[in-house]
Parts: structure tokens; C-alpha cells; sequence
């Protein structure tokens, strides 16, 4: 090597390790401030051990039907509740009571949880649910944790707009997604402008039976209802709905129900509808109380909006309602004063249906239109006055001024978020602290999974003038829309109450029988850390033999009653697996259409011996 050569080798070195030195440094600045900032973000959401987080996130879990609890801020999710969907796991829809609940259906799929509101605000006893998949409506007891009371609704096709519940939960309101002919009919889709109706279910809820009742139904015209909300304070009295497919396409929607440059917000004056189904003004179809707006006038009107909504939410104080659109960027400000009036001076410039339509110039307040913020859908709020809008195609939340219209910071997330939830944030009176958006992708967030990745949440801390995104946790499936409630509103219960009256429970170990009837087989059992007590009169209390055909009920008492000590009950190769909560009584009804031995044993840790905790099912050949 030359001497020339040396020399520039190194001064190479020696400027490479300049460019090393001095980027190092930089880099070394940079992490010092990214650790501060991680520092900080960490200990907003760390909840050390022995202390709980302040909110329950209560979140839809899309087509698996099921219900998911997260804490808030920690986003750790702390329980799965079984809705629409059987589940192995706690023998949801294998035991009697929860089978006959199902009604032989084995999904759901759940957008929308409402739980239950007195004055606008929740108060924690009951989470409603709907089924867009097979038309129902759902009632989780938040005392337990366990759904009660599913129903069937007639007439609809598919209950997306749902549900959401009116001040005092007088109604738990069900729009159709998709319209179909009435009565389960036949009718061609040439026949869908005549034929095809849209629907909207009025449920109420009695929360000492703990049943749903359907109080009565709207026909409307066929538009696809989409999110809607009730009324709070002095719009209390109504629910508004937005829709889309104003052109009654019926094939190839994403281009044919674009066209219009506007559909509609359909508001319904329920307390007047009330009063029309009392006075028993209306038609029964297919067991429904149904209302026609062409019979009923004063009580449903329709407003024009951007096109395509996807979403109408009521501010916190019940002046205003917010719609935005999938196709249009903007959010639209519509004032409930407004409304009134224009219906008080009949302001209409159409009429659809027998639907008044009232002037769009008239009702609208303001439109706000963040320049570059695209696909604007659902609206949650703070307790300063402040909207806060998901943008699924700019990904990202904005968060904006209901009185002025400014927008006041913008924040990314991670990615295309539908809904956002805010802690009671779309109650009378919102905290202001969390907002969690509820995202469609994640994309690269988590490790690979494969080309299907999970979806995505981001928590966001709202307590500032700016936002400030925390971190984003996975979730499967697409969740929908969540509500945040103060965990001082939850109360729940640490065992069932023991009560010695309740149908076909055991509660003393000398009463555990089998009694026949017939091909019936009726076990009256006992579970209890740590063996089953099947039948106290023999000499192998923990096994049962049956006839090859019989049918057999296992009703089940667990008598533990102490916190958290749960039994399962499995029977090996029979298909079947359920549970009993402390003090909780459940029953088991099956055929033994088998014959052989099958081992019983509990499904659940419960006890150090939990592995002894067994017996067998006998079934003798016929
Ligand atoms: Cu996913 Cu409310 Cu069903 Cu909007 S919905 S995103
Ligand atoms: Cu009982 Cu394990």
C-alpha cells in the first residue's frame, strides 16, 4: 500500500467515525427524549399489582357474538362474555337454559353495546346487544357478567343500526340494515321500491323478570338504516337514524347506492308513537305492533344529508345531532331547535313515504370539512364541548368544536379506525379522559400472524388540548363500537345468592338424587371442592348409570359459595361441557344415545385435588 493510499484510508476512517460519533449523538438525543416521552406514556396506562384500572371497556366482538371487557387505561382484557355464540369455555349454549337461549342459531354478529341509561347517563346494571347476523337483541346482567334474555325479531334483516336506548331505557331501538319484504314474504327484487320496507324494532326491557318484550315496530320505506342514537334532554322525546340507498339499488350497491348527492336522517317521535300503540293504532304483522307513517302524522320526518352516513350521534346537552358521511368529508351540525321549528312551520320540501322532508338549509347548523380529512363516521364527546371524529380513510381522529366548528387537533391512528369510544362518552355528562379508537386493520403493528392480522385499538389520552396517542393493542375479531363506564357504576355480585326454593338445586349433600321418570333421567347433584355428589343413597355417589337412549338432565348445584370457585363439567366423548358458578344452579339435558363408559370430570381449576374431582356416566347397552 502506498503511502497516499494510507493516508486517505485513514482519513476515512477517521471521517467515518466523525459521521458515526456525531449521528450516535443525535441518535443518542433522540432516544433520550423518545425513553422520557415512553417513560411517560407507560405510567399513565401501568396499573401496579393491587390496584384495578378506573374504567370497563365494553366492547363489541364483531361475528364471534361475543362481548369483550377491557380495563382502561391498562387495555388488558379481562374477560370474554358469550352472547350470540356458544362458548367451550364456560359451557354457554351447552347447558339447558343457555341452549334454549341460542334458539339453535351458533353466531352472531355484534356492533353496538348500549348499556342500560337512567337520565342519560349509564347506570351500570344491564348491557343491550343486537345480532345483525340472525335478527336479535341481547340483555347481559352486569351484576354477573352473563347474558339473560336474547330475543327474536320478526320483520327485520339484520338489526346493524342497534342498539342503542332512550334516556331511562324506556326503548332499546333496533333499525333493519337491510330491507326485506314484511311477514318473511316472497317478492321479487323488481318489487323492492313496493315491497321491500325497512324496519325499526322498539324493545323494552324489565329488569326484575329480566325478559325483553318487542313493544312495536315502524315500517319505513326500504333505505338501509345505518347508526343511530336517541335524543337526551330536550330532544329526549325522539331517536334519529341516518340511511343510505336512498335509490333503492338492489344490486352492485358500492357504485348504485352512491348516486345521490344526499340521503336521509329519519327522526321518529317515540313518546307519540307510544301514545298511538296505546290507543291501538296500528296493523299486526307477524306478531309485530306496526306502525305505518302514511297512518301516523306529526311523529316521523326525514332530514337530507350528505351522502352515504354512516353514523348520527347527539351531543351530550341534546341541542344538536352530527352525522357524517363515508362519501362526503365532512361532519354535519344539525340543530334539534332548528327541527322543531321547521316542523312547527311545516318547512317541508318533499314528502317520501308519507315522511315530511324538512329543508336542509333550514335544520343544518354548520358543516365542518378538515381539509384532507377523509371518510368521517362515527362521533364521540368530551366533557369541554368537544366532538371527536373517526376518519377511516385518512386514519386518524380529529377532534373539533361543536359550537364554533374549529378543529382543534388532529391525531393518526393505526390504522382505519370505524368507531372510537370515549370514556362515557356518548352519555348527558362525558370524562373527558380516554378515547379509545376501535380500529379495521393493524397492519404491521403486532408480530406476523400470517395474511390475516388481527385488528387493532388504540388508546389515546384525551384529558389535554392535544391529543396524545398511548399505544395500540391487538384484538379479534373487528371490534365495532365500545362504551367506557366508570367502574364505580358496575356492580356485581361475588357468588349467587343460595336460595333453598330454586327450581332443581341441592343444597345439602344428603339430598343429591336420581330420580327416573320414564325414559327421563333426572340427576339432582351437588359440585363441591372437590368431588360431584350425583346420588347420596349409593355407595359410588359420583357415578350414574342410564338406559342406552334415555334421556338425561344433570342438574347441577355448586354449593361452593365463595368467590371465584367455579366447577366445570365435562363428559368425555359425549360432546358436552358446561359450568356452575358459586351458588349457581344449571342444568344439563342430553340423550345418551351411546353406550359405553364416559368419564365425568371438572373442567375448571378449582381445588388442589380439581384432578380427582370425577366420576362416570354409565350408560348400559340396550
Ligand atoms: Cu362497524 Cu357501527 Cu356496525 Cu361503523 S359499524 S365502523
Ligand atoms: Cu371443580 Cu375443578
Amino acid at each position: 500500500m502506498t503511502t497516499k493510499r494510507i493516508i486517505s484510508a485513514v482519513l476515512g476512517i477517521v471521517a467515518g467515525l466523525l459521521v458515526a460519533v456525531v449521528f450516535f449523538a443525535d441518535f443518542n438525543q433522540a432516544s433520550e427524549n423518545a425513553s422520557g416521552d415512553l417513560k411517560s406514556k407507560a405510567e399513565k396506562v401501568y396499573v401496579p399489582y393491587g390496584e384495578l384500572d378506573e374504567y370497563y371497556m365494553m366492547s363489541s366482538g364483531g361475528h364471534s357474538g361475543q362481548l369483550f371487557v377491557y380495563g382502561i387505561p391498562s387495555m388488558r382484557k379481562i374477560r370474554t362474555v358469550p352472547i350470540f355464540t356458544p362458548d367451550p369455555a364456560t359451557g354457554y349454549g351447552y347447558s339447558k337454559e343457555t341452549k334454549e337461549m341460542l334458539g339453535g342459531f351458533t353466531w352472531g354478529d355484534f356492533h353496538h353495546p348500549a348499556i342500560s341509561e337512567t337520565a342519560g347517563d349509564y347506570d351500570g346494571e344491564f348491557l343491550f346487544a343486537n345480532d345483525v347476523g340472525n335478527n336479535r337483541v341481547a340483555a347481559v346482567d352486569l351484576s354477573t357478567f352473563t347474558t339473560v334474555d336474547i330475543m327474536s325479531l320478526p320483520n327485520m334483516g339484520g338489526p346493524h343500526a342497534g342498539v342503542f336506548v332512550t334516556e331511562n331505557t324506556e326503548y332499546i331501538a333496533l333499525p333493519t340494515r337491510f330491507a326485506r319484504p314484511l311477514d318473511n314474504k316472497y317478492a321479487d327484487l323488481d318489487k323492492y321500491e313496493e315491497e321491500y320496507k325497512g324496519v325499526v324494532s322498539m324493545t323494552t326491557f324489565d329488569k326484575e323478570t329480566k325478559k325483553f318484550d318487542l313493544a312495536y315496530q315502524i315500517v319505513l320505506p326500504p333505505w338501509s338504516y345505518d347508526l343511530s342514537d336517541a335524543g337526551k334532554k330536550m330532544s329526549g322525546d325522539w331517536i334519529v337514524m341516518t340511511t343510505y340507498n336512498s335509490e333503492f339499488a338492489t344490486t352492485n350497491l358500492e357504485i348504485n347506492a352512491s348516486q345521490n348527492d344526499r340521503d336521509y336522517i329519519v327522526l321518529v317521535n317515540w313518546k307519540k308513537l307510544e301514545e298511538e300503540v296505546a290507543a291501538g293504532n296500528y296493523h299486526d304483522v307477524n306478531g309485530a305492533k306496526m306502525i305505518d307513517p302514511r297512518d301516523h302524522k306529526g311523529a316521523i320526518y326525514a332530514v337530507p344529508v350528505a351522502k352515504s352516513p354512516h353514523g348520527v350521534d347527539v351531543t351530550p346537552d341534546g341541542t344538536r345531532y352530527i352525522a357524517a358521511g363515508k362519501l362526503a368529508p365532512m361532519m354535519t351540525v344539525f340543530s334539534f331547535e332548528k327541527t322543531f321549528e321547521a316542523i312547527e312551520k311545516e318547512d317541508f320540501t318533499d314528502e317520501k313515504f308519507g315522511i315530511p322532508v324538512l329543508s336542509y338549509e333550514s335544520v343544518m347548523e354548520r358543516e365542518v370539512d378538515p381539509p384532507g380529512a377523509l371518510g368521517p363516521l362515527h362521533t364521540q364527546f368530551d366533557d369541554k364541548g368537544n366532538a371527536y371524529n373517526t376518519m377511516f380513510i385518512s386514519s386518524e381522529i380529529v377532534k373539533w368544536n361543536i359550537e364554533t366548528g374549529e378543529v382543534i387537533d388532529r391525531t393518526p391512528s393505526y390504522f382505519s379506525p370505524g368507531h372510537a369510544a370515549a370514556a362515557e362518552g356518548d352519555t348527558v355528562s362525558p370524562d373527558g379522559k380516554w378515547l379509545v379508537s376501535l380500529n379495521k386493520i393493524s397492519k404491521d403493528n403486532f408480530l406476523s400472524v400470517g395474511p390475516s392480522h388481527p385488528e387493532s385499538m388504540d388508546l389515546i389520552d384525551i384529558s389535554g388540548e392535544k391529543m396524545e396517542h398511548i399505544m395500540a393493542v391487538p384484538v379479534d375479531p373487528e371490534p365495532h363500537y365500545a362504551q367506557i363506564v366508570h367502574r364505580d357504576k358496575i356492580k356485581t355480585v361475588t357468588v349467587y345468592e343460595k336460595d333453598e326454593n330454586r327450581e332443581n338445586s341441592v343444597w345439602k349433600q344428603e339430598d343429591a338424587r336420581v330420580e327416573r321418570k320414564g325414559d327421563e333421567v333426572h340427576v339432582y347433584g351437588i359440585a363441591m371442592r372437590s368431588r360431584f355428589i350425583f346420588d347420596a343413597q349409593s355407595d359410588r355417589p359420583d357415578a350414574v348409570t342410564v338406559k342406552e337412549g334415555d334421556r338425561v338432565f344433570f342438574h347441577l348445584t355448586n354449593i361452593d359459595l365463595d368467590q371465584d370457585i367455579t366447577h366445570g363439567f365435562g363428559i368425555n366423548e359425549y360432546d358436552l361441557n358446561f359450568e356452575v358458578q358459586p351458588g349457581q344452579t344449571s342444568t344439563l339435558e342430553f340423550v345418551a344415545d351411546k353406550a359405553g363408559v364416559y368419564p365425568i370430570y371438572c373442567t375448571n381449576f378449582c381445588s388442589a385435588l380439581h384432578q380427582e374431582m370425577s366420576g362416570y356416566l354409565l350408560v348400559e347397552p340396550k
